[in-house]
């Protein structure tokens, strides 16, 4: 039997985990719907055509025996308390990033978890599905480049709004790159720090951009990422490995290379949605079928939307501070034990 999705926030990535859910993969369907803006849920179920309930609220999404699996693409302030409230009632969840505002929310969905008995929860770390990464991560374990060393990569937007803060660059970000380095390497985090370069005068008066984030990890691989939300070309992600036999790069995102008006040269994607695309579905697909075939999700989970929480506001006082911070992660309880994709 299908999967029956619940969606809570049908905003952008909702709609388009929606989208994708229907028309591209197999196993599940969207049963439910429900937004704080509800005349937008309503018009998402008629244009995509659902057999789908629109739900006042998510606790009555919850509660609707259709809904399997939840899934929280609202804004990050409200992930946490829909996300209780599924563990609460047994369901599966997909949170979007971030598990929860803060590390202590998401302490507590840690233990709600653990407290529920079985896994249920998994947070869109999409990039840990993305094939670059993934044969990167393989080169690696496969002792390729021999005992890596340093890292260096660079996160780069075109351009940001005037909602967007300093702090983001860390929390909303940067929180990618938090998230699949350590993951990379097979390391823990030591310590970060932040610096500043020249300020870019296409950054808002509010907002620090660029910034230079170095992480050391627990056996001394440092590691530089640059954020640049205002870069103006294009969605840029970068990443290289560096070790004692060799280096290993992120594969550029393959378009067509083209001869005009005496420049050769290749087009740069201009958003996340199309850089991750193929990432986002194999994340859903192997959340799906993970459920489906084996009665658990196995992507990353609740305790790395957690450590990632805790090395994330590391960085904000790093921010503010511009020293290294030191950063203290907890034991990985036995209960959030090596994922397959982590042991592969
Ligand atoms: P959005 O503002 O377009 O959509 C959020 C929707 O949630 C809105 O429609 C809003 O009305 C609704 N909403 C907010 N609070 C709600 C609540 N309590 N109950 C029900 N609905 C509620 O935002 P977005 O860009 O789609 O981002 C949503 C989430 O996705 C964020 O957590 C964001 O960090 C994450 N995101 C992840 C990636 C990625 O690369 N993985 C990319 C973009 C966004
Ligand atoms: P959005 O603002 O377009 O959509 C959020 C929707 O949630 C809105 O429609 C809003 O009305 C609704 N909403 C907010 N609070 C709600 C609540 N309590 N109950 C029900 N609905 C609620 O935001 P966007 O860009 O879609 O981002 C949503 C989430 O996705 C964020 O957590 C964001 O971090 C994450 N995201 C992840 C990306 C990724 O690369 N994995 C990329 C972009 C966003
Ligand atoms: C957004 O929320 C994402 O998750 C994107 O992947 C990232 O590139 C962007 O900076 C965030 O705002």
């Amino acid at each position: 039997m299908n999967l029956g999705f619940g969606v809570v926030g049908t905003g952008a990535i909702g709609q388009e985990h929606m989208k994708r859910i229907t028309r591209k993969l197999t196993g599940a369907d969207i049963v439910a719907v429900t937004d704080v803006n509800q005349e937008l849920a309503g018009n998402i179920v008629k244009e995509l055509n659902l057999n789908a309930s629109v739900h006042k609220d998510d606790t009555e999404l919850i509660n609707d025996p259709n809904v399997k699996a939840v899934l929280v693409t609202s804004w990050g302030p409200a992930h946490e308390g829909t996300v209780l409230k599924a563990i609460e009632a047994g369901k599966f969840v997909f949170v979007e990033k971030p598990l929860a505002t803060t590390s202590e929310g998401c302490e507590r969905i840690v233990t709600a978890e653990q407290e529920q008995g079985k896994r249920l929860v998994q947070v869109g770390f999409m990039r840990r599905y993305d094939s670059g990464y993934l044969q990167m991560k393989e080169a690696i374990d496969n002792n390729f480049i021999g005992e890596p060393l340093m890292v260096r990569c660079s996160h780069r937007n075109p351009e940001v709004g005037e909602r967007y803060t300093t702090d983001m660059a860390i929390l909303d970000t940067l929180i990618h790159e938090i998230d699949t380095l350590h993951w990379l390497v097979g390391d823990d985090y030591k310590s970060i720090q932040v610096t500043y370069p020249k300020k870019s005068s296409r950054a808002l008066e509010h907002l620090k951009d660029p910034q230079i984030v170095t992480f050391e990890t627990k056996s001394g691989i440092i590691m530089h990422a640059e954020i640049f939300v205002n870069c103006q070309f294009g969605y840029d992600i970068q990443c290289e490995v560096i070790g004692e036999e060799g280096v290993v790069k992120l594969p550029e995102v393959p378009s067509v290379g083209y001869r005009k008006d005496g420049v050769r040269g290749y087009k740069i994607l201009q958003d996340w949605q199309h850089r991750f695309n193929d990432a986002f579905n194999n994340e859903f697909q192997d959340f799906i079928d993970s459920i489906n075939q084996k009665g658990e999700p196995q992507g990353p989970s609740s305790w790395d939307g957690y450590i990632a929480s805790v090395t994330g506001d590391a960085g904000v006082r790093a921010q503010t501070s511009e020293q290294v911070e030191v950063i203290e992660l907890p034991d990985r309880p036995d209960f959030y034990k090596k994922t397959k994709l982590e042991e592969s």
